[in-house]
């Protein structure tokens, strides 16, 4: 049974979470493959709204196991937290959440180091969440992580001890004004530690390759977005993993071979939390009406997020770079009640039409070409079926459709499960 990926085609919360939570009902197995608790995915249904940061979104399902992957990096700390708000569900969590031996563990010094490390950027800093997600990844590609199947040997407290004194002695040659209280963080640590060596550790590539020789449908959950990748985001203002399609086969241990569908999600604007580049930003009351709306403020850390129209040079990159075989449109009820709608459809880049993403996309080489169209007056949110959809609608999703050349598979009407429009 080939394995169903899902994946962000922006920078990050096109509503990742919403969908995997919908779509969880047709899958055995969610599993994140990449990220940490820089990641927000919201949940809502029965009027109450759920945040998951590290725990995959199929959690609120009976019949799904879910499974944090190798190529995820964990906070126990943080992870402890995001298991304090599922007490209220009475979840057998030990046999529904199973973790990676592999994933990399996120220590106390990590989250000073990424302080650090932002604070002597000045202005020029990538935004980060402060998770000390790029430490942790570093630490993983330099060969000197701690992984959660370090914490079943015994020597574990000593590996912690002199990784978290490397990290000290880097913390004070950044010379930045950081306060903290090691101690304190640590006694948090080791008591979240404990509580995580109550849950189950596998070998989660043996798992999953067992899963998918029995016939279990697996769907692999990605964290961030494209535009976010390592590799093809726009670097340096990324973030440490790679979230693209690729990301999934090594983060899960996947092999390509066995991906089935692409599932990319995207918001019917866009929207970008934290410093970089962003072609179709806006100043204006527009962008402020669409984060106002679209209620736009960072899962994780509170900020607002940047808002702009929808950038289609960016979104076929990204569509692209994943394989994407299916689409699915977030937020266009956030739109209702714009007289025109922009959609950007190639850049002016330093005097030149071009219709690709370039090396460097700063706002002084690139200016987006626009096409307007005509916006919506109609609420959506009530929505059930596309034959009530306006007629702006159904030709604003036809243009991106033929644009993208992938068909737009759901189109959600509103943050709830329910308001989800399959087509
Ligand atoms: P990091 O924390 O070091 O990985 O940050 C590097 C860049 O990646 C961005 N990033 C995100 N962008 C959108 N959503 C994310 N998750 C949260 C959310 C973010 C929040 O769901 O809203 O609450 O602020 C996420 N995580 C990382 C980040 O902004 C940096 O640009
Ligand atoms: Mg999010």
């Amino acid at each position: 049974m080939a394995v169903d990926l899902l994946l962000g085609l922006q920078w990050g919360d096109e509503g990742k979470g919403k969908i995997v939570d919908v779509l969880t009902k047709n899958y055995d197995i969610i599993a994140r493959f990449q990220g940490g608790p820089n990641a927000g995915h919201t949940l809502e249904f029965d009027g109450i709204k759920h945040v998951l940061h590290t725990i995959p979104s199929g959690i609120f399902h009976e019949n799904a196991i879910n499974v944090v992957g190798n190529g995820v990096v964990i906070d126990p700390v943080i992870f402890k937290k995001e298991l304090d708000n599922l007490n209220k569900f009475n979840l057998d969590i030990k046999s529904i959440l199973l973790i990676s031996r592999k994933a990399h563990l996120i220590l106390p010094t990590h989250r000073l180091l990424d302080a650090a490390s932002e604070a002597a950027k000045g202005k020029a800093k990538i935004g980060s969440t402060l998770k000390g997600i790029g430490p942790t990844y570093m630490d993983k590609t330099g060969r000197n992580g701690m992984r959660v199947g370090d914490l079943e040997l015994d020597d574990w407290k000593e590996k912690y001890r002199s990784l978290a004194n490397k990290h000290e002695a880097m913390i004070n040659f950044y010379d930045v004004d950081i306060q903290y209280d090691l101690a304190e963080l640590e006694a948090e640590f080791f008591m979240a530690v404990k509580e995580l060596k109550e849950l189950t550790f596998i070998d989660s590539e043996e798992y999953l390759y067992q899963a998918q020789k029995a016939g279990k449908k697996i769907l692999a959950e990605g964290a961030q977005g494209s535009l976010l990748d390592i590799d093809f985001g726009t670097y340096p203002f990324v973030t440490s993993s790679n979230t693209t399609a690729a990301g999934a086969c090594t983060g899960l241990g996947i092999a390509p071979n066995q991906i089935g569908e692409v599932k990319g999600i995207f918001k019917a604007y866009t929207t970008r939390v934290g410093s970089g580049p962003f072609p179709t930003e806006l100043f204006d009351e527009v962008g402020e009406t669409m984060g106002r709306v679209g209620n736009e403020f960072g899962a994780t850390t509170g900020r607002p997020r940047r808002c702009g129209w929808l950038d289609l040079v960016a979104l076929k990159y990204a569509v692209r770079i994943n394989g994407v075989t299916e689409l699915m449109m977030m937020k266009g009820d956030v739109l209702s009640g714009f007289e025109k709608l922009k959609v950007c459809t190639a850049y002016n880049y330093k005097g030149k039409k071009i219709e690709h993403l370039p090396f460097n996309i700063e706002a002084e080489n690139v200016k987006p070409i626009y096409t307007e169209m005509d916006g919506w007056a109609e609420d959506l949110t009530k929505m059930e079926t596309e034959e009530q959809f306006p007629k702006a609608l159904k030709e604003y999703i036809s243009f991106l459709e033929k644009e993208l050349e992938v068909p737009i598979k759901i189109v959600s009407v509103g943050p709830d499960r329910t308001q989800t429009i399959h087509r």
